[in-house]
């Protein structure tokens, strides 16, 4: 497989291949050829149904930032010799490949308050840079994707048509998520008015989709299969939800799932430091509420897919997605909890 995609990109065939990152959803690999390196990606096509939407939003974009920031770096796939930036590979799939930017790297915690504001201000800086993008010619790569009532919907039909044994033996998670419905309400009340806006939105803002330079400042946001228009709430969420507690997703000690106040002041100084004049202030309102939204979302998602036999993210052991989505619901706990204190540290 390799040696053919190598070809179409004028590579070398001794290059070495090797696999890449921790995303759950494409595959990934660093190829190194003659001391140059590049990333190679193949595209879930059970989840983006039409790849070639993703590489229309990603050279809209490029070329966008080319024409108006030519400063800002923003990292172009590359072309095929053919001219193509996500060539078909028969029987294998979409691929694309990006240069590999050098002395840059990718964390996948989020180790100081420090870092947490370098990658806040770059999800902030990539939306605010592209206010004046014609955000309708964004194609929608994964309809509804942060569309809580409809992520809730699926967990209902899970619920009738799922797992039997799966489901009895989630009662008290399920339990605990339907008493949170609140949240799928204020989301609804947020999708029908028109103080909250629409902008370009990246949808997968965690640590790892973001390029720091070697004196830890934020360079730019990768990862860009996501962008479509949104609601702010999607990336300062998924900052609260994945940079505020020290361990992840992952983590099996639920205990060591805990808000750190201080990372939450730096994500939204970082953030606001570039978006502060473009919200309005009923959106600031909404900061923390973001946090939940993101969080209690994520694990309907991981429970829903438990429930549904691991069909959308996968289990590397039995009951993965299981512990996930407590691991989640442990986390929207804490936040529910410090929700005056954070309150307070940003004065809102
Ligand atoms: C998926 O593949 P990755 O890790 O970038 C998912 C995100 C989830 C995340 C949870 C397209 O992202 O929405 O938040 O897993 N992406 C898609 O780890 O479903
Ligand atoms: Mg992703």
């Amino acid at each position: 497989m390799f040696e053919k995609i190598l070809k179409e990109f004028g590579l070398g065939l001794n290059a070495t291949v090797k696999p890449f990152g921790s995303g759950l959803i494409n595959n990934t690999w660093l190829i190194s050829d003659q001391g140059k390196d590049h990333i190679l990606q193949r595209i879930n096509q059970n989840v983006f149904k039409k790849p070639l939407d993703i590489a229309n939003n990603i050279r809209l974009i490029c070329r966008y930032f080319k024409d108006q920031y030519p400063n800002y770096l923003f990292v172009c796939p590359c072309k095929t010799i053919a001219g193509d930036d996500m060539p078909y590979i028969n029987q294998e799939g979409y691929f694309r490949l990006f240069p590999f930017i050098k002395n840059s790297y990718t964390a996948d915690v989020v180790n100081s308050p420090l870092q947490a504001f370098e990658a806040a201000k770059q999800f902030g800086r990539f939306t605010n840079l592209l206010s004046k993008f014609p955000t309708a010619s964004l194609k929608i790569t994964l309809p509804d994707f942060h569309n809580l009532p409809l992520r809730y919907s699926q967990f209902e039909k899970a619920l009738k048509q799922g797992n039997k044994e799966r489901i009895r033996e989630a009662t008290e998670t399920i339990q605990f998520l339907k008493r949170q419905h609140e949240i799928v309400a204020i989301s609804v009340q947020i999708r029908n008015n028109p103080d909250f806006k629409t902008r370009v939105t990246h949808h997968d803002s965690k640590i790892s989709n973001v390029l720091f330079d070697i004196n830890n400042h934020g360079l730019c946001v990768i990862d860009l299969d996501t962008v479509m228009p949104g609601y702010f709430i999607s990336d300062f969420g998924d900052m609260m939800r994945t940079y505020l507690s020290p361990v992840s997703e992952e983590e099996k000690s639920f205990d060591r799932i805990e808000i750190r106040e201080e990372y939450f002041k730096a994500i939204a100084d970082g953030y606001l430091s570039e978006m502060g004049n473009e919200l309005t202030s009923i959106e600031k309102e909404h900061l923390v509420y973001a946090g939940k939204f993101m969080t209690y979302m994520q694990s309907l998602r991981f429970i829903t897919d438990y429930l549904n036999n691991d069909i959308y993210y996968g289990a590397k052991y039995e009951g993965h997605n299981f512990l996930r989505a407590n691991n989640q619901i442990v986390l929207l706990k804490r936040i529910i909890e410090k929700e005056q204190q954070l309150r307070e540290a940003i004065e809102i």
